[in-house]
């Protein structure tokens, strides 16, 4: 006998890894592996609902590039984690999920009325890019090996390993040897070759409108100075997904943010080539395709991609590039900055960027307008403009509900890279709390707003203890409209177009299970021992939020919106075309 358990070698082996921070909740059944956690150092952070551990561990991986891992106990705990995993692997964070199981001899396959107990690894299998159950002690520092390896290879998503409660918390019968991560794994980033950064170079160089696209492998890459460099050395507009707002900060004159969305399609439409970093090009990108994007045939792409099956995915490519895409930018920015572009070049492409941030300026006095609305209960443009004035710059900023993260997105700028979180292919309702938490795990000392719905916020308020508890000085600013306002508009459209037209609402009795009670969310939040504040007039926000920053500790500002101007969120339609199959192939 080694004296070890299996709970302990894993825990080993994530120190090994650079792991320091755990999200999930305790059981008996892998004891071995988070007392071995404790011992060795490692943060334990507990939410209050498994759901949020997945959340925290996403949110935590892409704040900081490392690995986020979670851990969720046998059949209620797995079962409970599942809808995290689900977002999660949607989102593309790199989440390792650690379960337990119970005993190999009547788990796989369940032997028949086994106490909680599923096909752990048959569920999540479906889901994950990996999931795997360790059959043998011996095989445990092997699998573990390949867990982490899938973790770190391809497009990030979620890996799992499934361990059984008797390897957990067993002794093994052997001490086995483990292995440092660079004598199982590649040691560099995958490099590009030399021939396709110059050829994209050469591309690039010669377009007459050259654009840039940024998906979140950009943020995965952290490659957010190399980004700027191209995009600089070309004068070339940069796009993102939704997810990767801010990977070039929106406050310089070749971004393209997000909410300009008819100035999103302009920009892909002028454009003759394309570098594609680091995104697929799936929906909420509008696919790729015309009439959003200009037609394949009159417009170059380049995509570069760590992930070989993402190219060419939704969009034919004119060069494919697998690579590390931080590396390949600071390659080709090197290349670009060799020749400088000329003045003539440079004044064309000058001229295409003002007639953008003219655009961009219009659009945003359009948007602006509503902030002149002192009306009671408040406008909701008001809530992300104040943020941006009370919060210092650089606040992660969590974005969560229906509408109420439309208007978020409409009236926040990214002016720091990586800063902003959602499921923005997912639009999870309630994973907000979690990820605001795991942000603040991520960057300690930093207060983290979270912008949420009162609909998204009755999923998960338990997780304000959470904030209280762990000493995550989290402001959860909850819109209340007293419904499940996006569904509600686009109910009253389905019901009654012309009325909703004429009258901006239906009636009460109209409508049909599309309102809900209060909750006041500041005598909740004061329940758990947050700062609570109520807010319905626009003037009473500031004030009220820079209490809430002020207190230091988790805080609730209840704000009382319009719940008519709020069901008249900006860009609705552009969201509803999103849906629909582009007509373009
Ligand atoms: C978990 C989950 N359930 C259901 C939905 C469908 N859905 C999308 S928006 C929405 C209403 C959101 O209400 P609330 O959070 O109050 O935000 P509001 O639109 O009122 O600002 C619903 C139910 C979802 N996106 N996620
Ligand atoms: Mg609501």
């Amino acid at each position: 006998m080694s004296g070890t358990t299996g709970g302990e070698v894993l825990a080993r082996m994530l120190q090994a890894e650079g792991v320091e921070q755990v999200f999930g909740i305790i059981d008996g059944t892998y004891f071995g592996f988070y007392s071995a956690l404790h011992r060795l150092g490692i943060g334990i952070v507990t939410p209050r609902h498994e759901t949020s551990a997945a959340h925290m561990a996403g949110a935590y991986a892409r704040l900081t590039g490392k690995l986020g891992v979670c851990m969720a106990s046998n059949g209620p705990g797995v079962a409970n984690l599942l809808p995290g995993l689900v977002v999660e692997q949607a989102e593309g964070n790199r989440v390792l999920a650690i379960t337990s199981a119970r005993r190999p001899g009547i788990m796989y396959p369940d032997r028949g009325g086994a106490y909680q107990c599923f096909d752990q690894t048959g569920v999540i299998g479906k889901l994950a890019k990996w999931s795997t159950a360790v059959s043998s002690p011996d095989r445990l520092p092997e699998l573990a090996r390949k867990a982490l390896r899938a973790s770190f290879e391809g497009r990030p998503g979620v890996v799992h390993l499934d361990v059984p409660e008797t390897i957990m918390n067993g002794k093994l019968e052997r001490e086995p040897a483990l292995w440092a991560p660079a004598r199982s794994r590649r040691r560099s980033p995958l490099e590009p070759a030399m021939a396709d950064v110059e050829e994209a170079a050469r591309l690039l160089r010669q377009a007459s409108a050259p654009m840039l696209h940024a998906g979140s492998g950009v943020i995965h890459a952290q490659a957010f100075t190399a980004l700027a460099r191209v995009a600089e050395a070309l004068q070339a507009p940069v796009t993102t997904s939704w997810a990767a707002r801010g990977v070039l900060s929106e406050s310089s004159p070749l971004a393209i943010p997000m909410p300009h969305v008819e100035l999103n399609h302009k920009v892909r439409n002028d454009a003759d080539v394309v570098l594609i970093l680091g995104s697929r090009l799936g929906e909420t990108d509008w696919w790729g395709r015309p009439p959003y994007w200009r037609d394949p045939s009159t417009q170059r792409a380049i995509q570069v991609d760590i992930d070989g099956a993402m190219i060419g995915l939704n969009r034919p490519v004119d060069l494919g590039i697998e690579a590390d895409v931080g590396r390949f930018l600071t390659l080709l920015a090197e290349a670009l900055e060799r020749t400088p572009m000329l003045e003539a070049q440079r004044g064309l492409h000058g001229s295409r960027i003002a007639a953008y941030q003219r655009r961009i300026a219009a659009d945003r006095a359009g948007w602006d307008k509503a902030l002149d609305d002192v009306a009671v209960p408040m406008h909701p443009a008001h809530i992300a403009s104040t943020c941006r004035a009370v919060f210092p710059k650089g606040t992660v900023l969590v974005a969560d509900g229906g509408n109420a993260a439309i208007w978020t997105m409409f009236h926040h700028l990214m002016e720091v890279p990586n800063t902003l979180l959602s499921t923005f292919k997912f639009g999870m309702l309630g994973a907000g709390p979690a990820q605001a938490i795991g942000a603040a795990v991520a960057r300690p000392g930093q207060p983290v707003c979270c912008i949420i719905g009162d609909g998204a916020m009755g999923f998960h308020p338990q997780e304000i203890e959470s904030a209280i508890r762990l000493g995550a000085p989290v402001v959860f600013i909850v819109m209340v409209d007293r419904q499940w306002g996006m569904v509600k508009m686009n109910q009253q459209f389905m019901l009654r177009p012309i009325k909703t037209m004429l009258f901006k609402h239906l009636d009460a009795d109209e409508t049909i299970k599309a309102d809900l009670g209060e909750i006041r969310w500041d005598d909740l939040a004061r329940s758990m021992g947050a700062h609570g504040e109520r807010v319905s007039e626009a003037a009473a926000l500031r004030p009220a939020l820079e209490r809430a920053l002020a207190s230091g500790r988790c805080a609730v500002v209840h704000v009382d919106v319009d719940p008519v101007k709020h069901m008249w969120a900006p860009g609705l339609l552009h969201f509803k075309k999103m849906h629909e199959e582009p007509a373009g192939r």
